[in-house]
């Protein structure tokens, strides 16, 4: 199941694969900085997001101030990270690449 807590060898095998990414000290979250050229393209992320999001039925905590959007992602559900937090971690690498 996607929103089943991962176990560190899952976290590691998963945490190579998205190099712009940091885990956490306590293995419980993972955080990435955006950094955007403008407001607009900022929010027109997160509005992109968003969308994914409510498909995925998973969510993001972040923190936007101007042009810079801080993510940090972790499933409250299980008090950990799930393949949900990997999965939107890849969405936002690609929409904030395209
Ligand atoms: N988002 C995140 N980040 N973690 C969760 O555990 C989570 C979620 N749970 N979005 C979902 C919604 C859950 O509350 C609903 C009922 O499916």
């Amino acid at each position: 199941m996607a929103r089943t807590k991962m176990g560190e060898a899952e976290i590691e095998v998963a945490m190579a694969g998205l190099p712009e990414w940091n885990l956490a000290g306590d293995h419980r979250s993972i955080s990435r900085r955006f950094n955007f050229s403008n407001f607009n393209r900022a929010f027109g992320f997160m509005t992109q997001v968003a969308m994914e999001a409510e498909k995925l039925d998973h969510h993001p905590e972040w923190f936007n101030v101007y042009k810079t959007v801080d993510v940090k992602l972790n499933t409250h559900d299980v008090d950990g990270l799930s393949e949900l937090d990997f999965q939107l971690a890849r969405i936002m690498d690609r929409l904030a690449s395209g």
